[in-house]
């Protein structure tokens, strides 16, 4: 192939050569490979899964679901994926997304250009070369000029550091590593640790049909109701004449999804006013409630208890038992300052007779046994365990691999005090690596991040081979002026004064105790302004040559 980018490894002749390698087949790497490819590049993508999908191959938990509509989360580049596939309903279930993601695999005939069963262990530059050499669990080493890493924010998943893990009898799953067969809980006693969004889901499912379940929770959520359901013929055609438009809102609004703050402040209207306001978005679909709020629910403490005390009231009423209620009343954090997982009949699960909750800060856990779970208090039998502990968020995906720059300084190293990137998408000293939906970036409605995301590194390869470079390196003036406006944005708002996987905090991962801020949190339109003015500046934060 005849392009600029186009190389010969001289370090490693044994390897596998491609002019750009891809760690990760989810949407990102996906939709990169397409695009690298159109550019004429030999692009290739390593996958340690055995198929595509990335969240949505691992994540077959039960009641894995969308908590964004549906339309406005799939891919927006391509008019005949558009009109020819149809989403049943309005949160697809994980089985329909991970065919959909399929279906575009197949129509863009991107499979053949994947190799799977693949984890990626190292990713090396060599400075004389100018070469990537990544080595895997398995086959040769790979050798490319650009490496881009599409892992994926959510995609290190954590077992909780409980003595005794490794000892039970029963079965044992991660939510995240869930088996590709069915799995039955009728007639079983099962136990769910965890209750983020995929507890949530999980919980709501399992305790359909689940002889006894038992929830145990460390820190309740602020959950809201879904509304979900079927899409219906008429919906079906006016969903599909009204793409447009419906991608242009969101481009427009705050996180690129359809809901975007109230321009007013919650203390522009009376209390009944707000108490209607908050009715409304409480019986409307999807993220309303957190996303198309008061504009100051997140950044003003007086406005964000309205809120939290409008949300405590429901909870109240929906759980019978008013000691449960009050556990699952989150204490310590206001509502949407921490992801806000959005259910359905979440509350009403514990009014079953089948469903009990434990909260683990009255009796703790002590040990897993054999048999179960052993708290300060009792001994729980279970023949299921599900930990829907999360992950390692943001930065865990890339410390699971050896990234080594130009220096070989190590990429894990290079972040311990936290993330330092430009635009999320490079690291000062790591030259052609290019990051999607990496730290620092804007997340929100991810496709609509990712869809930027990728358009944008593909506008700077293009760059590249347009001027025949073949070297790209941020300055580390543009790495520390991103950083620090990263920061600005980030202070002041509530949800990173608290912790979460948003700032970085995951108590089962060693050096992980202390809130960093992790993500962009400004807006996504003023993310790709700033991004849309480097490329029409010529790069000139990045060393190029
Ligand atoms: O992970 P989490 P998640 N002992 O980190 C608890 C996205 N998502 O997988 O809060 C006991 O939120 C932990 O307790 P605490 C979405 O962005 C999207 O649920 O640390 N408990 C918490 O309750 C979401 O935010 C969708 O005190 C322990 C839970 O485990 C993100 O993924 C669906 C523990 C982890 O919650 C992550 O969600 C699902 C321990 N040692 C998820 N360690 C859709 O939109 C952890 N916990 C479709």
């Amino acid at each position: 192939m005849n392009t600029t980018l186009e190389s010969r490894p001289t370090t490693a002749p044994s390897a596998t050569h491609h002019d750009a390698l891809i760690i990760g087949a989810g949407m990102s790497g996906l939709y990169q490979l397409l695009r690298l490819r159109r550019l004429g590049l030999n692009a290739h993508i390593l996958e340690a899964g055995s198929g595509v999908g990335g969240t949505w191959y691992w994540n077959r938990y039960p009641g894995a679901r969308f908590d964004s509509e549906s339309y406005s989360y799939g891919y927006s580049f391509s008019d005949e994926i558009l009109q020819e596939w149809a989403w049943s309903e309005h949160f697809a279930p994980q089985p329909e997304t991970l065919r959909y993601i399929n279906f575009v695999a197949d129509k863009f005939d991107l499979k053949r250009d994947i190799t799977f069963h693949t984890r990626v262990k190292s990713a090396h530059y060599d400075a004389a070369a100018n070469l990537w050499t990544l080595t895997a669990d398995n086959g040769p080493p790979h050798t490319a000029r650009i490496l881009i890493t599409a892992l994926g924010p959510l995609s290190a998943p954590t077992m909780p550091r409980i003595p005794g893990v490794e000892t039970f009898k029963g079965t044992a799953y991660h939510t995240a590593n869930w088996p590709h067969h069915p799995v039955d809980f009728t007639g079983k006693r099962v136990a769910v640790i965890g209750t983020g969004s995929t507890g949530v889901q999980t919980i709501q499912e399992v305790s359909k049909t689940a002889l006894h379940l038992t929830v145990f929770q460390r820190t309740p959520n602020w959950c809201a109701p879904l509304h979900n359901g079927k899409i219906d013929d008429e919906t079906q055609a006016q969903i599909k004449a009204n793409y447009p438009a419906m991608f242009a809102r969101c481009q427009e609004t705050f996180a690129c999804f359809l809901h975007t703050p109230d321009p007013r402040s919650t203390f522009d209207v009376t209390p009944e006013m707000r108490e209607a306001f908050f009715e409304k978005l409480y019986a409307e679909r999807g993220f309303g409630i957190w996303q198309g709020n008061f504009r100051d629910i997140l950044t003003d403490r007086a406005a964000n208890a309205e809120i939290t005390q409008f949300v405590a009231r429901k909870i109240r009423e929906r759980v019978i038992d008013q000691t449960v209620a009050e556990k699952l009343i989150p204490k310590n954090h206001g509502f949407g300052t921490r992801r806000v997982p959005l259910e359905t009949k979440y509350y009403e699960v514990y009014n079953q007779p089948n469903v009990s909750l434990v909260d683990i800060n009255d009796t703790p856990i002590e040990r897993i046994t054999e048999t179960g779970i052993k708290t300060s208090d009792a001994d729980h039998d279970f023949d299921i365990i599900i930990y829907a502990t999360g992950f390692d968020a943001i930065t865990g995906s890339f410390d699971r691999i050896d990234i080594r720059g130009v220096r070989g300084q190590s990429l894990r190293d290079t972040w311990s005090n936290g993330p330092q990137t430009f635009i999320g998408v490079m690291v000062e000293g790591f030259p052609n690596m290019f990051m999607l939906m990496g730290p620092h970036t804007a997340l929100g409605n991810i496709p609509r991040s990712i869809e930027y995301n990728v358009d944008w590194v593909t506008g700077l390869v293009a760059h590249m081979q347009a001027h025949t470079l073949t070297y790209a390196d941020a300055t580390p003036d543009a790495v520390a002026s991103w950083t620090r406006h990263v920061i600005t944005v980030g202070t002041g708002l509530l949800s990173n004064e608290i912790s979460s996987w948003f700032t970085g905090v995951n108590s089962n991962v060693e050096g992980k105790q202390t809130r960093i801020i992790a993500r962009y949190s400004g807006s996504a339109p003023a993310y790709r302004a700033w991004c849309d003015t480097v490329a029409a500046g010529g790069y000139q934060e990045i060393v190029l040559r």
